[in-house]
């Protein structure tokens, strides 16, 4: 038996509505992502897939995303799929149905630990079960479970890795996982983030989500590209191309609104998707053009999720012109005492929300008295 290489993945949620991508196009990054993965796969001369689970958002994804999976095991046809089901793509027969025409797709029950042999490896799995999810069924082998070197793919969590944000199924540790006998390869799922661990031949990993599905999930996202030699793992991890990344932009007070959509459509050429943070100072004009721009902004740049324009400082030039009635306006907002709805306040409160209210007060002067002097200033 030769050198192989095989590709591990996880938690792709394929259904998931990626809210924070205001233009609802989730479908595309997902189809984006299977066109990618063909294409590596090929390059790579990848022998078969172990997928760790979560790969479906739910047993009620809408019928395109069906078919989008359905397609991909079509193009990769010579090459098996060896899925586990997580938390979210709960074990069902009757949800799999729709894939039981594919010959490449080998699926683990939740009954017991079964397993598959491709090019001459063991692969080993379960299905996450609800109904046993506070015990990991690895954890009651024997350490000499594994006659010879094993791929072991499950959906659970590692209980070294601390996660708030994912439940403590399945739990087991790094110890516990790294003392068995035999060279293994632990393809693991559920945890977002990713992880690697390598301990006397045997590797435990999580790639974590190829695409971010949710805000948060914030830089690189990866795939593993796992080679297997003369009975070793050895992991190369693989970026995919969806990464989100948060990116400050500066503005100063002389920015033209052209000057700032300049730098948006710049950023259309870079291979990230961005949330962009703006900072520094911005004309008040300049400011409220924005905010009526900003959606479409988001929507005609492809590749702008957000648009942040909290931590920006308003300013009105008033060296510009003067009038009586600016001062008199000026006079009233200084003393102007701002009350806040106690049932918003109460919101704000509840979920940590920064608000800083003076500068929202000073802000809030000088958008208003640039909307009224504007016509002036030309
Ligand atoms: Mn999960």
């Amino acid at each position: 038996m030769g050198r192989i290489k095989f590709l591990h993945f996880s938690d792709l949620h394929l259904g998931r509505p990626l809210s924070f991508i205001k233009k609802g196009n989730s479908f595309s990054f997902y189809s984006k992502f299977f066109d990618e993965l063909v294409e590596l796969i090929q390059r790579e001369g990848i022998s078969f897939l172990v997928l760790a689970g979560d790969i479906f958002n739910s047993n009620y994804i809408e019928y395109r995303y069906r078919l989008l999976f359905k397609k991909f095991l079509k193009s990769i046809n010579n090459c098996n799929v060896y899925y586990v089901a997580g938390n979210h793509d709960e074990y069902s027969e009757k949800f799999l149905s729709f894939l039981s025409s594919e010959k490449n797709f080998k699926v683990f029950e939740k009954n017991k630990i079964s397993h598959y042999t491709d090019n001459g490896i063991n692969i080993y799995g379960i299905s996450f079960d609800f109904k046993k999810l506070g015990e990991n069924p690895f954890s009651t082998l024997s350490e000499d479970y594994f006659l010879s070197p094993a791929i072991c793919v499950l959906h659970c969590n590692l209980t070294d890795v601390v996660s708030d944000e994912h439940e403590n199924y399945y739990p087991i540790s790094i110890d516990r996982l790294t003392n068995f006998k035999a060279n293994c390869y632990f393809a693991l799922g559920h945890i977002h983030k990713y992880f690697l661990k390598s301990i006397d031949n045997k590797v435990v990993s999580y790639p974590g989500s190829p695409i971010p599905v949710r805000s948060n999930e914030v830089g690189e996202r990866y795939v593993n590209i796992v080679e297997y030699d003369n009975g070793r793992f050895s992991v190369v991890k693989y970026p995919v191309g969806f990464r989100i990344e948060e990116l400050e932009v500066k503005l100063e007070h002389s920015y033209s609104f052209s000057d700032i959509e300049s730098i948006l459509i710049e950023l259309e050429s870079n291979n990230s998707y961005y949330i962009v943070k703006f900072c520094g100072e911005i004309d008040a004009g300049v400011y409220e053009d924005l905010l009526i721009s900003k959606m479409d902004l988001i929507d005609n740049i492809s590749n702008i999720v957000d648009i942040n324009m909290d931590n920006l400082i308003v300013k009105m030039d008033f060296e510009r012109f003067s009038s009586p009635f600016l001062n008199i306006m000026k006079d009233e907002f200084a003393h102007l005492n701002l009350e806040i709805n106690p049932k918003l306040l109460k919101f704000i409160r509840k979920y940590g929300i920064d608000i800083d209210f003076e500068r929202a007060k000073k802000n809030g002067f000088d958008i208003l008295s640039s909307r009224i002097f504007r016509d002036d200033i030309k």
